[in-house]
């Protein structure tokens, strides 16, 4: 007999029930309680006079109003969140005794939290930069936070380097300048002297950068964990989010018009899609290494800024994540949720990597001084849904009411408790791995190999993404002012690949240096004696790695796609219902664009309400466009040159268009004019066809015609 489901999926939605606040046809008090008869007076000595000492209403509204801020995260300011569960596919007992993994009967709540890195809490959405990917997972036996990325490196391999990174990419001090954004000298001047930055640099120039929704990309743990099975016995494992929906991205050209257009672009394609009941998922999968396989690859383990081919490991896909809920509230929820790598649960454990074990420290040490209060674990969010009993007591904004005469631990008079779990009862130990070493301030030579990677990566993706990270580089250094750190990247890039190196010096309008007067070695400011710290030779030991490029990913849904409908009165209504049912069938959102706001008359005399007036939106926040024709509406379509560019926009982005009847006349009108045979244009043809090349992303061929649009 099947087990019956045991959903507590629910449990930590229904954990936050008691403190959510409807106010719903209630009457305003203060925070006492007191009922207010006015809030929109201040005391005051006549109608015109000063105002009162007294006044305790305005003094506890004014007085909250101010402090209402906390500091912004150092890092990962922007972010957006939201609820779901994870499900396991099936057991992995052999290698970890965790009930998240071994129990496919659960349901496990989790908050998810994307962000950007650089930018402040207000900046866009499209910045070229990492997007964070962390996890917390209320499990049975304890919270567990997988405070991942959307790259599966990191840019440096030492927890030490961490203040150095971020502060050249951060705004330069002098002038906080430039908002979110990699491309300024003191970043360069750091990338360019510490090579092993580089993989993870890369990857930064790539589409991964600027991905088209927080749905379509991918999450990486990073770092190697341990998984630990019930007899004690570890697996290395890398973790991966793989998107139901697949990796995309967004052009960098799109990606500076959609900060412009929609600074909200992920925000609310996030929040969109969960209030529409198009869930976002994610595949688990895990990159398992047996321990005696430890010193097998040309790569250490331990070493961030490496990831291990999934052409020399699969990824085992395990579970699935679905995000299924908004927050009610972004501060409590979203602002205030604190994520700890250091949360793990039995069956889980960390290793020796550098990054990871400088990690454990920071975050506790940041949520103090963010959330202000060793305490921050009671805030809603943040609280397990499993009872917590300790000794620990007191703190800013205690919430707890901890019983007893006592909170000490050996006890007689509470009785023991609260007592220690026994390790079969699911007591936490950690797996005991044998150290036996020097106390050094050094780095291990097996991490000294900075460009193998990076170089494995630029091969392993498809002309149009390699020709997107030649133009990013271009456009970073482009950005940069002085010469001397504009060559040294070069001389970095030549050392990844050659070719590209020379594309960027010839874009840039310089050459790409021999060698430079700062040699590589400078890179993590290594005296000349520490020959361990110099970068080695590069390597070849996999041609490519098909995972790593996003023309391998998959095309095959136009799920929650935007699909603009560029629409005037008496427009063709029989075509658009065709049209609009065949992409509402595959779950693409059809939108109403119209001249003006409110409703718009197609032929047959109904009134449909518009979604954007044309002033009010641009191409760039669509994916694809379709014009129903009606020689009427099209001659009013005709009339607006922002029609026109919305047309050239998107066939310059390599989207999908498709236009039915007297559509084609805007085509006429616009760049498309003379190349109406391109795969992607679909002119009074079937539904499908327009759907399938929405499902392909972009019609990547048509770049070389595209770059000639003038927008
Ligand atoms: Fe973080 N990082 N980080 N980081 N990180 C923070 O913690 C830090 C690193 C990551 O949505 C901070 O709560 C150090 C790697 C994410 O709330 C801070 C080092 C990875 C988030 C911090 C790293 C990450 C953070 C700032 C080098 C990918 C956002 C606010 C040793 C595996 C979590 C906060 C959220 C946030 C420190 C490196 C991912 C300052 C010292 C590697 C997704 O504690």
């Amino acid at each position: 007999m099947a087990k019956k489901k045991n959903n507590k999926d629910t449990q930590k939605i229904n954990d936050l029930e008691q403190y959510r606040v409807d106010s719903d046809e209630k009457v305003m008090t203060t925070n006492q309680g007191l009922k207010v008869n006015d809030t929109n007076n201040s005391l005051k000595s006549g109608e015109r006079g000063a105002t009162l000492l007294e006044d305790f209403l305005l003094r506890e509204k004014i007085t909250h109003f101010d402090h209402e801020r906390i500091p912004e995260r150092i890092v990962h300011a922007r972010g957006s969140g939201a609820h779901g569960f994870f499900e396991l596919y099936e057991s992995i007992e052999k290698y970890s005794k965790a009930g998240i993994f071994t129990d496919t009967e659960r349901k496990t709540p989790v908050f998810v939290r994307f962000s950007t890195v650089a930018g402040s809490k207000g900046s866009p959405d499209l910045a070229r930069d990492v997007r964070g990917f962390a996890v917390k997972f209320y499990t049975e036996e304890g919270t567990w936070d997988l405070v991942g990325n959307n790259m599966p490196i990191f840019f440096i391999q030492d927890a030490m380097k961490f203040p150095d990174l971020i502060h050249s990419v951060k705004p330069e001090p002098n002038n906080e300048i430039p908002q979110a954004a990699s491309a300024h000298d003191t970043f360069y001047d750091f990338v360019s002297r510490t090579t092993e930055t580089l993989h993870n640099h890369i990857w930064a120039m790539s589409d991964r950068a600027i991905p088209r929704s927080l749905r379509m990309m991918e999450g990486f743990g990073i770092h190697t964990f341990r998984l630990i099975n019930k007899k004690g016995e570890s697996h290395f494992v890398k973790f991966h989010w793989k998107p139901t929906l697949g990796v995309h991205s967004v052009t960098w050209e799109e990606a500076v018009k959609i900060n412009g257009a929609d600074a909200d672009f992920h925000r609310r394609d996030l929040w969109d899609a969960i209030e529409a009941g198009q869930f976002p998922e994610w595949e688990l999968g895990i990159q398992v290494v047996p321990e005696k396989d430890e010193h097998k690859y040309e790569f250490d383990l331990l070493d961030p800024t490496k990831l291990i081919p999934e052409e020399m490991v699969p990824v085992q896909i395990i579970g699935k994540m679905t995000l299924n809920r908004n927050p009610d509230n972004f501060f409590a929820e979203t602002e205030q949720v604190a994520f700890l790598p250091g949360h793990i649960v039995p069956g889980i454990d960390f290793t020796n990597d550098p990054l990871l074990q400088g990690r454990l420290f920071s975050y506790r040490d940041t949520q103090l001084s963010r959330l202000g209060t060793p305490n921050f674990h009671q805030i809603p969010i943040n609280k397990p849904i499993v009872p917590v009993h300790n000794n620990q007591r007191d703190g800013h904004m205690q919430m707890d009411i901890p019983e007893g005469r006592g909170a000490y631990f050996p006890n007689s008079l509470m009785g023991s408790c609260p007592h220690l779990a026994k390790m079969a009862d699911g007591g936490f130990t950690h797996y005991e791995e044998r150290i036996d070493a020097k106390k050094i301030r050094a780095r291990s030579e097996s991490f000294n190999d900075h460009f193998s990677q990076p170089a494995l990566f630029y091969r392993s993706l498809s002309d149009w993404e390699q020709e997107h990270v030649a133009g990013a580089y271009s456009f970073e250094l482009g950005k940069c002012k002085v010469q001397d750190i504009k060559e040294r990247m070069l001389y970095m890039i030549s050392q990844i690949d050659s070719d590209l190196a020379k594309i960027v010096a010839e874009n840039i309008g310089l050459k790409v240096p021999k060698i430079v007067e700062k040699p590589i070695n400078q890179a993590i400011g290594a005296d000349a004696s520490k020959k361990e710290q110099q970068p080695g030779n590069k390597k070849n030991y996999l041609e490519e790695d098909p995972a790593l490029s996003q023309a391998n990913t998959k095309f095959d849904s136009i799920a929650t796609r935007q699909i603009a409908c560029l629409v005037a009165d008496e427009f063709d209504m029989s075509a658009f219902k065709k049209m609009k049912k065949a992409l509402e069938k595959e779950n693409a959102m059809v939108k109403l664009i119209a001249p003006h706001g409110g409703t718009v008359t197609c032929d047959e005399g109904m009134d449909h309400e518009v979604d954007a007036a044309i002033s009010t939106t641009e191409s760039v926040l669509f994916d694809a466009v379709y014009v129903p024709g009606g020689e009427k509406a099209v001659m009013q379509l005709k009339k607006e040159g922002k029609y026109i560019k919305f047309i050239n926009e998107a066939f310059k982005h390599c989207k999908a268009i498709a236009v039915d009847g007297a559509g084609e006349q805007l085509l006429d009108a616009s760049f498309v004019k003379d190349h109406k045979d391109d795969a992607a244009i679909h002119i009074s043809a079937s539904p499908n066809n327009f759907i399938e090349s929405i499902s392909q992303h972009r019609n990547w061929d048509r770049r070389e015609v595209a770059m000639q649009v003038p927008v």
